[in-house]
């Protein structure tokens, strides 16, 4: 049996070139090994507010953008989160199995409440039971995801062990799996912190559908440091970030670049990542546009796609409301 791969992305913001280089085109790989399901998880984007017209162009919008990366409908499973009402009933469930001690441990949710202030949702101290929901109901093994949603996946990974110790073997034990390069592709404004769909300042973040010209914008005016000195150092992180993301566009290893670039200048170097970017990008956003002229097809995709998982998360969800004893015993009577 091949194992099972399940990763989801949310509709909102900026599709960066951290949600490519971790994840999108990490699922493209994974797909030729591995069972794939992958998610437009709606349900998570409204965590926060949410323009609703602009949500639903975003759904469609992320589709297209997984299958322009090379997501094969034929291959993988591709759907919307919210097209599948199972999600958020057993997140309803495990929310009541899950301790508040571990949501409260949860990092991602006490950055974005210091952001977010007074407009903080029940929902987004929950986010990361309804990410369990997700994971838990196609009885996934892998998760590949960016070093940011590894306690996410750490805690779907507990609340599994924890239903399966009071009710009896019922779900896989799922895994993170995380880039050894590029798990946390840093901003480019600000290169301490990860680059973020939403909430960025202007030219922090690099869209995969960014134009050359503000691909070369952006690059140029990206932080780096005085040394001058074009060498991998995490202790530089503006230098050192621009550098993984050449690496992982490139395919060439660190020596062949520390070389390459031996006694350049930065202005040099940042234009010829900006041009390795650039074609990295260009397939992707070629057929994005394609793709986008036929909305009709990928709409019929993404339902089909539902329709060919929902079976798997309809009879998760009903063995589990049987363990917890939910609904009604057996009848007797006529
Ligand atoms: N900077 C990143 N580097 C590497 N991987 C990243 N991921 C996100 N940011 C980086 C990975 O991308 C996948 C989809 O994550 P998401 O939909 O939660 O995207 P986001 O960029 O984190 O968007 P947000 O939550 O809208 O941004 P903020 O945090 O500003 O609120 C995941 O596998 C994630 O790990």
């Amino acid at each position: 049996m091949k194992k099972r791969v399940f990763s989801g992305i949310q509709p909102t913001g900026t599709i960066h070139i951290g949600n490519y280089l971790a994840a999108i085109r990490r699922w493209v790989i994974a797909q030729a090994e591995y069972e794939s399901i992958f998610c437009i998880v709606d349900l998570h984007a409204i965590t926060v507010p949410q323009e609703p017209k602009l949500l639903k162009a975003k759904n469609l919008e992320m589709a297209a953008i997984l299958l322009a990366a090379g997501i094969d409908p034929g291959v993988s499973v591709i759907f919307v989160q919210s097209q599948i009402g199972a999600h958020a009933e057993l997140a309803w469930i495990l929310n009541c199995i899950i301790p508040m001690g571990w949501m409260l441990r949860m990092t991602q949710f006490k950055e974005k409440s210091q952001r977010q202030k007074e407009q903080v949702t029940t929902g987004l101290f929950d986010y990361p039971a309804l990410m369990a929901a997700d994971i838990l109901l196609y009885r996934t093994n892998l998760v590949p995801v960016g070093e940011d949603q590894r306690q996410h996946v750490e805690l779907a990974r507990d609340v599994a062990e924890r239903f399966n110790s009071r009710y009896g073997p019922t779900f896989e034990l799922p895994e993170a799996v995380i880039p050894e390069v590029g798990s946390r592709i840093m901003g480019l404004k600000d290169p301490t912190k990860k680059m973020s769909k939403t909430g960025d300042e202007e030219g922090n973040v690099l869209g995969v559908l960014d134009s050359p010209d503000e691909i070369r914008a952006k690059i140029m005016k990206a932080v780096t440091d005085p040394l001058r000195e074009i060498r991998f150092d995490p202790d530089r992180p503006g230098i050192n970030n621009l550098l993984v993301i050449y690496e992982l566009f490139s395919g060439e290893s660190r020596a062949a670049i520390e070389q390459r670039f031996a006694g350049k200048g930065y202005a040099q170097f940042k234009a010829e990542l900006a041009e390795t970017v650039i074609e990295g990008l260009r397939p992707l956003q070629l057929r994005f546009r394609e793709l986008m002229e036929d909305q009709r097809y990928i709409g019929r995709l993404l339902e089909e796609g539902a329709g060919r998982i929902r079976p798997v998360a309809e009879e998760t969800l009903s063995t589990v409301k049987e363990k917890v004893g939910l609904g009604l015993p057996v009848l007797k009577g006529a």
